[in-house]
């Protein structure tokens, strides 16, 4: 967590510098649901922004995060949002990939594996989800990557055989279908509700990074974490596209900068912490390793089948994003 201070700083500078010479003409109060807990780092990037909006608008802009569902639990933010019930909020991106396979792009195993990776597709992807989000009444504001997923479970797994018939938690249709294809039984969760789940036995493992590992202090469960990099899937912020429209041009642009810098925070905020949260897991005990040459095999073949589903379902726009991505790198 050493380098949240700083970044605090850094976006409280950049408001006073913001800061608008003439306070807006009326004052907003905006409530902003999250599903994470307050902890976690998306969440704390979530207040930094608002605390800069606050600042640079004078006050006028007054954006108030509600953490780990308590305002609207995960599956429900983003309706929340298009319906106007509250004018913001923030959401795991891939968890829309029923309504169009697009929102999946970040979720495609072994596609994007690192930082680097997963920004030149997020760059590629953009502009189609402002799109798509446009069309659905939604303003996107910035988008914050989770570290690369890989595996928990309670035991040792080193193969498909090890795997066989484990209620396996999932979070999106990617983890859903992989752990299908790992010969798993997937049960779709909320962070949230994660610790529950593993403590009643409704789930003996989970995909995640080790964000949530550390956030939920699942180490009380779980005893093993396979470092698998098959995706690094992002969190998005998005404004109701009527209240967003009430800003004035002054007061938007302010945000979309503050926006941007959030977003390029939380890029080194998750760099950052990738490996202090391996560390932190292995401080409790559990076993922190790459996975097996073998189970890693398994994973990229399953990865394979999952690409060529994922493709024929995004159809050509799917396919112009992943073209531009390639070229890009
Ligand atoms: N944590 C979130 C999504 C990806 C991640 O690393 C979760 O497990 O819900």
């Amino acid at each position: 967590m050493k380098t949240l201070p700083s970044i605090f700083r850094a976006l409280s500078a950049a408001a006073a510098l913001l800061t608008l010479s003439a306070a807006p003409a009326h004052a907003d109060k905006w409530d902003m649901p999250m599903a994470y807990g307050d902890g976690n780092y998306h969440t704390r990037l979530g207040k930094a922004f608002a605390d800069a909006v606050r600042e640079a608008t004078q006050g006028e802009l007054d954006i108030v995060v509600h953490g780990g569902g308590s305002l609207f639990g995960g599956g429900d933010i983003k309706r929340a949002v298009q319906t106007g019930q509250a004018p913001i909020g923030e959401r795991l991106l891939s968890a829309h990939q029923n309504e169009n396979a697009l929102f999946g792009t970040d979720s495609v195993p072994f596609l994007a594996t690192n930082f680097d990776e997963a920004e030149a597709l997020w760059n590629n992807a953009r502009p189609e989800l402002e799109k798509i989000l446009d069309a659905q009444g939604l303003v996107l504001l910035y988008s914050v990557p989770w570290p690369p997923q890989g595996l928990y479970f309670n035991k040792a797994v080193n193969n498909l055989a090890d795997a066989k018939g484990i209620k396996f938690r999932t979070y999106n249709t990617a983890g859903q279908q992989m752990a299908e294809l790992m010969g798993m039984v997937p049960v779709q969760i909320e962070a949230a509700e994660l610790v529950q789940a593993l403590a009643t036995g409704v789930a003996d493992g989970f995909v995640s990074s080790g964000a949530t590992g550390y956030d939920r202090k699942v180490w009380e469960h779980q005893s093993h974490y396979y470092i698998v990099n098959a995706w690094a899937p992002r969190n998005y912020v998005f404004v109701n596209k009527d209240a967003w429209n009430k800003l004035d041009k002054q007061t938007q642009a302010t945000v979309r900068a503050i926006a941007r810098m959030t977003e390029r925070a939380g890029v080194n905020e998750a760099k950052y912490l990738t490996n202090w949260y391996y560390e932190q897991l292995r401080a409790q005990g559990m076993t922190v390793v790459e996975a097996s040459p073998e189970l890693k095999a398994s994973l990229v073949d399953i990865g394979e089948k999952m690409r060529a589903e994922w493709l024929k379902s995004a159809g050509a726009q799917g396919e112009a994003v992943i073209k531009a991505y390639r070229a890009s790198l």
